[in-house]
């Protein structure tokens, strides 16, 4: 039994680290939430252990008094009274210092960043999520999906707009939450200062696929980060194979009114952007691995992989969808 709660404990604390937790902060704004977080708890634990300590010197000195070895007194009106006042002050002061600090935080993380900060333009859909970047050698703006690029230790500055209904923008191990919110612009800053893969989640209930609108954040070094914006820069590289080039065909065809593939005839914006989706850890913002098994079974049952997604299934048959799967997988 012991055994089984020590397990469950580690299990449970095994949730503390990872990918996307506030407790492991990877970036500037979760650090200066997280030290918010440890003041609350710190408080709320001084409350709780002063209420126990009261409570149990109460209990004690009553016993103590009707075991005959003292007189029983009954608190005097005044005295109660002071114990009460005192009492009130102190949760006063309590409360009153988390809600300067969080205020003095909340400021201080919307406060403009210096000048030089790099603009990522997210658009939220059901259920996935539109990236859209300026590439610093062209002025032009890059589109990409589900996958969050950005360069350790400069601030990123992330524009939030939604195409449909509420969601909410959230990587845990970064920064705090952001609705994003149909009609508005909102504004988030991300300071990343640890290398490494971590999560974002949409974090309000948005639909059937609300669970499923997630998306990977890749934190790499300045000059990771610029191959990666170069190389997203560049139009689909194109198809070698037979099949692969049939597989191109047919996307230029029966996708292209919902999938951009750029440098092919595909243009359409009502899908994720597909020119280097081969390049992409995952797919279906996170609902699946990315490999070409897992795209074939996208392109031939996105409803039954992702009951209620916007994508229709298709009427391709499965060499059909194969050929597809190679030509998408080898989009780098
Ligand atoms: C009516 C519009 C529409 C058509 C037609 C369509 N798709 Fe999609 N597709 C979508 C939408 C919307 C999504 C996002 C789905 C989601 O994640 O919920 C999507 C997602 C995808 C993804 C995953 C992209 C990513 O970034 O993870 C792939 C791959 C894909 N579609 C391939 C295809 C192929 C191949 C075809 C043609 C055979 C096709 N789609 C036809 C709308 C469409
Ligand atoms: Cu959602």
């Amino acid at each position: 039994m012991n055994r089984a709660w020590g397990l469950a404990g580690c299990l449970a604390l095994g949730g503390c680290s990872g990918a996307n937790s506030v407790l492991a902060p990877a970036g500037y704004q979760a650090h200066a939430l997280l030290d918010v977080l440890k003041l609350t708890v710190f408080v709320g634990a001084a409350m709780y252990v002063l209420v126990l300590a009261f409570l149990t010197l109460g209990i004690v000195r009553r016993r103590v008094q009707e075991s005959g070895d003292l007189p029983v007194v009954e608190p005097a009106d005044a005295g109660l009274h002071r114990g009460l006042i005192a009492w009130s002050v102190l949760i006063l002061c309590g409360l009153s210092l988390l809600i300067t600090a969080s205020f003095v935080l909340d400021r201080h993380l919307a406060a403009a960043q210096p000048s030089e900060t790099l603009e990522v333009r997210v658009t939220a859909q059901q259920w996935w999520w539109r990236f859209v970047y300026r590439d610093p050698a062209t002025g032009r703006w890059v589109e990409t999906a589900n996958e969050l690029h950005l360069p350790v230790g400069r601030t990123v500055r992330v524009t939030l707009g939604s195409n449909d209904v509420i969601h909410s923008f959230w990587v845990p191990s970064l920064a705090g939450k952001m609705d994003v919110i149909p009609g508005r612009v909102n504004v988030l800053d991300l300071t990343p200062r640890r290398l490494g893969w971590f999560r974002g989640q949409c974090a309000e209930f948005c639909g059937v696929q609300h669970a499923h609108m997630a998306f990977d954040v890749k934190v790499e070094s300045e000059a990771d980060f610029r191959a990666w914006l170069a190389n997203q820069a560049r139009p689909a590289v194109s198809p070698s194979g037979v099949d692969a080039a049939r597989g191109m065909r047919i996307v230029s065809t029966q996708c292209a009114a919902c999938h951009t593939v750029r440098g092919t005839a595909a243009a359409g914006r009502a899908g994720p952007d597909l020119t280097h989706l081969g390049a992409r850890r995952r797919m279906a913002a996170g609902t699946l691995a990315l490999n070409r098994g897992n795209i074939e079974g996208w392109i031939l049952q996105p409803q039954s992989i992702k009951p209620g997604t916007l994508m229709p299934a298709t009427s391709l048959d499965s060499r059909g969808a194969e050929a597809v799967a190679r030509y998408l997988e080898a989009l780098k």
